[in-house]
């Protein structure tokens, strides 16, 4: 580890510790020790990332399920089947449970914003139900293991394992869809507006393993830095933002346990 490393270390302990208001932001990388892809960035667990196989505007993109529902949707079964038995990492467990401790004490906010549709952060314990509450799990980008109705919006609980012709919803005969948000699609506004608020109102941001190049998502760090936050980032290939202050160039289950349990 070199100097500049090792003082970035110390004081984003230091300022772990002292922050009141912490807004974390997930991508991705925060799940490739789980051996779960990422979309873009390398990962040295799973090898080639998702976008480098697959088209986007095919695969995850409002357009590109009306044209072709069937081989969308059996894009979607083949990840849930080969993410199905991944295990929250170092990271992830390591987050929630700041998350539990700040909470019991009282004394600090830990708002958890993720992009990712994985379910992991759930799986490690951050809680996803109040997610208008600060303090809680917001799933930005919705939930892989979700299915809801592209016509009537009814959420569809019945279990899809294996079924690789796209299932139609009782109630009006629509096509069951994965509860993502695709490209060209808005995001929950209830969700959005807390994750908004966690950032304009924390004053320290942790982005880790997110290249930042998705919007509205990578605006958040922006928004907490227009307010005085401190900005922290966890990535083995650290992005170019200009309003970082510190970096920390390794993988999130390595460095973020280092970086909250001491
Ligand atoms: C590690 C690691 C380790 C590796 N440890 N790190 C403003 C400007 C420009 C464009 C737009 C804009 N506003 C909106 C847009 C359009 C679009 C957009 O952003 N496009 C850009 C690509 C240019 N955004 C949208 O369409 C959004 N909707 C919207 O804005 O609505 C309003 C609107 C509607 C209509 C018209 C216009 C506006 C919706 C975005 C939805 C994104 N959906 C996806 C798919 C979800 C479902 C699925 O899983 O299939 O979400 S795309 C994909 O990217 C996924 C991710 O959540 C998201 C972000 O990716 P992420 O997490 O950053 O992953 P990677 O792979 O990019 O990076 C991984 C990182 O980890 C790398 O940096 C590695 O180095 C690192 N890493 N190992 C730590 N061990
Ligand atoms: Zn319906």
């Amino acid at each position: 580890m070199d100097d500049l490393q090792k003082q970035n270390l110390e004081k984003v302990k230091k300022l772990v510790q002292s922050a009141k208001r912490v807004c974390i932001l997930t991508g991705a990388g925060v799940s490739a020790e789980s051996g779960i892809a990422t979309f873009r960035g390398y990962s040295e667990e799973t090898g080639e990332s998702l976008w480098s196989k697959y088209d986007p505007q095919q695969l995850a993109s409002i357009d590109g399920f009306l044209q072709d529902p069937e081989m969308v949707w059996q894009w979607y079964q083949w990840r849930r089947e080969v993410n199905q038995d991944k295990q929250p990492n170092p990271a992830h467990i390591a987050i929630a449970q700041w998350q539990k401790r700040a909470k019991q004490s009282g004394q600090q906010d830990v708002t958890l914003v993720t992009q990712n549709v994985d379910g992991l952060h759930q799986k490690a314990g951050s809680d996803p139900k109040q997610y208008s509450v600060i303090g809680s799990l917001i799933e930005l980008h919705g939930n892989i293991w979700q299915n809801h109705c592209l016509q009537c919006s009814k959420e569809h609980l019945e279990d899809v394992t294996g079924v690789q012709q796209v299932p139609k919803c009782q109630s009006c005969g629509g096509q069951i869809r994965p509860s993502v948000v695709w490209f060209g699609e808005v995001l929950d506004q209830n969700k959005w507006q807390a994750a908004e608020t966690a950032a304009y109102c924390c004053d320290l941001f942790l982005s880790i393993g997110t290249s930042s190049q998705v919007y509205p998502a990578a605006g958040l760090m922006m928004l907490a830095k227009s307010q005085g936050a401190k900005i922290v980032e966890i990535n083995p290939e650290p992005t170019q933002n200009s309003v970082v202050d510190y970096q920390i160039k390794g993988k999130a289950g390595e460095f973020f346990p280092q970086i909250v349990n001491n």
